[in-house]
């Protein structure tokens, strides 16, 4: 191991190569504090190159690599394991916006580019990078890219996947793949640039990108509305997608005790609706056409769903600093959470047309198996794709009662989950927290595919073990 360590210094400088303890320790815990590591070192590389030098060198040495980018991820795919043994390689030195190509509509940055700085410099740009999640001012477009990474633009842009256009990656022997293109038709065998997004570090480690950018909308339109049932959240959103079609960029779903908590940590995000509703919808309308052609086909739409007793009421963002206010309101629910103390998540989507016999059931079901949890649900509506969190009793220490109960939850849920024929996991990946169901729900045949794939491209099983697939 000296002799590795002393290899890396050579290609990285000793300032890069993080030894004692007290500097690796930011890395050794994700964002939930769910999952805490240990590492033989941090490396922290500034060129494609040094990562492929690294991943040669720890292939000699059959030492494993842990990606990782902001580590914000939530199924601990960036948190190393605890023999101490492993290398977390992570990619924040990384951070060029390499080119924006105005006519091809395109951003090339290196992976370790915070998302947010992406967002700034194609909008200085007059540009749409639509890729937008809560963490964006700390995740990575590496990390985005490794874990397929969804947030609130999907229902209208899609996910990390359908924006990339071109990858550079280095693979698990330490060469380099130059996939840097800019292209939106490339019909030359397998997709390599789709076989590494979504894999979590198992497969390969992105060291750039090529993305795609939209023009910028001219006027967006956000409001909250009330709604008193489930269905009608899906009738509201049904009628959204027929009047307004592709100029609907968000649909986002928030219960009572979803902002309830909100409120309890974060007072002055209070729901502006008043009285309470059992289901409140953010909803953003964008146009290229003009302010007045949204905003009127808005207030229309909210009046067919008023006469239609589809909602029961709504309030319009005056202008952009309240609009940003609801979205903030939206956003913190994950952090009221995590202020609540340990919860329980399931990342799940559903097809909408089942979606509201899923949550009467599962409320049920939830409530009578374990009574006193509270059911934080809320979510991308639009995608199907639901936050179907659990928040122990109040009065139960969290941490003991996930111990106890975490397993029979999950259970109850997951197997709702696949009743209704959705998905454990809509956007936030596998890694190692949903690794031991993955066979189970993804089926026999479709996992041995996925480690046949995982053997030919990682023989020596040293990128990412015991994540998304265990061989
Ligand atoms: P990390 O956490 O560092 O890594 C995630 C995985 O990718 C790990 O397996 C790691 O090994 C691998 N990896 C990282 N970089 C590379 C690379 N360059 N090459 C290969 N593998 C790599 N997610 C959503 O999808 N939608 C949301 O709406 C959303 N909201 C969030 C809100 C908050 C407040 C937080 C904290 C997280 C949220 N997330 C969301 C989860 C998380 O932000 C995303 O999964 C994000 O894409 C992770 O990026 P990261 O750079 O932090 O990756
Ligand atoms: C979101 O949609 C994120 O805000 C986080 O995906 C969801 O906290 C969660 O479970
Ligand atoms: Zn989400």
């Amino acid at each position: 191991m000296q002799n590795l360590i002393h290899q890396l210094t050579n290609i990285l400088g000793a300032k890069f190569i993080l030894l004692e303890d007290q500097d690796k320790s930011p890395y050794l815990t994700d964002w939930r504090k769910r999952f805490t590591g240990k590492a033989l070192a941090v490396a922290l590389p500034k060129s494609s190159k040094e990562v492929a030098q690294i991943v040669k060198l720890c292939s000699e040495h059959q030492v494993a690599i842990v990606p990782q980018g902001g580590h914000t991820g939530f199924c601990g795919g960036a948190t190393p394991d605890n023999s101490g043994n492993q290398i977390i390689l992570n990619l924040k030195r990384m951070n060029q916006i390499i080119e924006i190509d105005s006519v091809n509509q395109s951003i090339t940055l290196e992976a370790g580019c915070i998302l947010q700085a992406a967002q700034e410099k194609a909008a200085d740009h007059g540009f749409l990078f639509p890729l937008s999640l809560g963490a964006e001012g700390s995740c990575m477009i590496g990390g985005n890219l490794a874990t397929n990474a969804g947030g609130t633009n999907v229902l209208r842009y899609g996910n990390a996947r359908d924006l990339c256009l071109g990858l550079e990656v280095v693979t698990a022997q330490g060469e380099i793949w130059n996939g840097v293109k800019g292209l939106r038709k490339d019909n030359t065998g397998y997709d390599l640039r789709d076989l590494f997004i979504g894999s979590e570090g198992t497969l390969g480690i992105i060291t750039a990108a090529v993305m795609k950018l939209y023009p910028l909308p001219i006027s967006q339109w956000t409001t909250l509305v009330a709604c008193e049932s489930l269905s009608s959240t899906i009738h509201l959103l049904n009628l959204f997608q027929k009047r307004a079609n592709s100029l609907l960029t968000g649909f986002e779903m928030m219960t009572s005790e979803s902002l309830a908590l909100n409120e309890k940590h974060f007072p002055h995000m209070a729901n502006p609706i008043q009285g309470n509703p059992p289901f409140t919808v953010l909803i953003e309308l964008s146009d290229h056409e003009s302010e007045e052609h949204v905003r009127q086909l808005l207030e229309t739409i909210l009046e067919e769903a008023f006469t239609s007793h589809i909602i029961s009421d709504a309030v319009i963002a005056k202008n952009l600093s309240q609009a940003n206010t609801f979205w903030h309101m939206r956003e913190h629910i994950t952090l009221a959470q995590a202020e609540e103390g340990a919860n329980l998540k399931h990342d799940i989507t559903i097809p909408l047309s089942s979606l509201e016999a899923f949550i009467q059931e599962t409320d049920l079901l939830m409530r009578s198996s374990f009574p006193g949890v509270r059911i934080i649900n809320f979510g991308h509506l639009g995608d199907g794709n639901l936050h179907y969190n659990i928040a122990p009793p109040l009065d139960r220490d969290p941490r003991a009662f996930n111990e106890n109960y975490e397993k029979q939850i999950h259970d109850l849920v997951y197997a709702q989950v696949e009743r209704h024929k959705g998905s454990i996991s809509a956007e936030h990946g596998i890694g190692q927290l949903k690794l031991a169901g993955l066979r189970a729900h993804k089926g026999e045949v479709a996992h041995d595919l996925m480690l046949a794939v995982k053997k030919a491209l990682d023989p020596k099983n040293i990128l990412n073990p015991h994540k998304v697939v265990s061989i």
